[in-house]
């Protein structure tokens, strides 16, 4: 199946596709179950008219093509669910990559922006605590901590992953629950207060995207906007080492 049949949104993550797929498949069938019954509806009111019908007959239908045909249907829905969404779940939700091989990002939601942190040029988050929390550190980062002095903390604009690469997010929110969206990377997860979830892609086109909050959580969430800026490995090494070495103002979400 071609990509972007039918005008899907672009999509630039290398799960996308296949995701797009089953949802053609899901509507080719609801949109042949929608014309049978139209057109058995139609059928029927011609056929059962009450101008050649004037007595019901209470004995009904003696055939067992109704059957058969319910039959067809839950085995085409069986493909479907076995043959296509429990596999695509297993291998782009469930199945998760390495993160010594991944980029590992963290991203809180609150009312109404996304804050982004990076472990930094030496690949260790530091540490954050409950206690440490204040208005000019949101996220309890713990100031004490080495591993912390190189992390990147950014907001809203500036999420930048490398091509070809995967990313691993961990997601989870300071306030309400938000819902951290990437329509063309065809990802989508609740960020909930308390908890940290992770979700994976594979940025497979350089470009900048949008992030979006999928929850309504306030007046502000029209305006709670982000970009993902999917860059090239070299450029996407320039900017960690540009970034790193400004420590962390904020902070992460030290729940896990
Ligand atoms: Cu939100």
């Amino acid at each position: 199946m071609t990509k972007n049949f039918l005008g899907t949104p672009l999509i630039v993550s290398n799960h996308g596709a296949g995701l797009d797929e089953l949802t053609w498949y899901i509507h080719g069938l609801m949109g042949l179950l929608f014309v049978g019954w139209a057109a058995y509806f139609l059928y029927v009111l011609f056929r059962f008219r009450r101008t050649v019908n004037p007595k019901a007959d209470h004995v009904g239908v003696r055939n067992h093509y109704s059957t058969w045909v319910e039959v067809g249907v839950a085995v085409t829905e069986g493909v479907l669910l076995l043959g296509f969404a429990v596999p695509l779940w297993a291998k782009s939700v469930e199945k998760f990559p390495a993160e010594k091989e991944s980029v590992v990002v963290r991203i809180t939601g609150r009312q109404f922006n996304w804050i982004t942190r990076y472990p930094g040029t030496n690949g260790i988050f530091g540490k954050q605590d409950v206690r440490l929390v204040t208005a000019e550190n949101p996220l309890g980062i713990d100031p004490a901590d080495a591993n912390g002095k190189d992390d990147i903390m950014t907001q809203n604009s500036e999420m930048a992953v490398p091509v070809g690469t995967n990313v691993i997010v961990h997601i989870s929110s300071l306030d309400v629950i938000h819902s951290f969206k990437v329509f063309p990377m065809r990802v989508n997860q609740d960020a909930i207060p308390g908890m940290s979830v992770p979700v994976h892609f594979q940025p497979n086109k350089v470009g900048r995207y949008p992030i979006n909050c999928a929850q309504l959580c306030g007046v502000g969430h029209s305006a709670m906007k982000g970009e993902i800026n999917v860059m090239s490995p070299e450029d996407y090494q320039k900017w960690i080492a540009a970034k790193s070495g400004g420590g962390g103002a904020a902070g992460k979400n030290e729940f896990e």
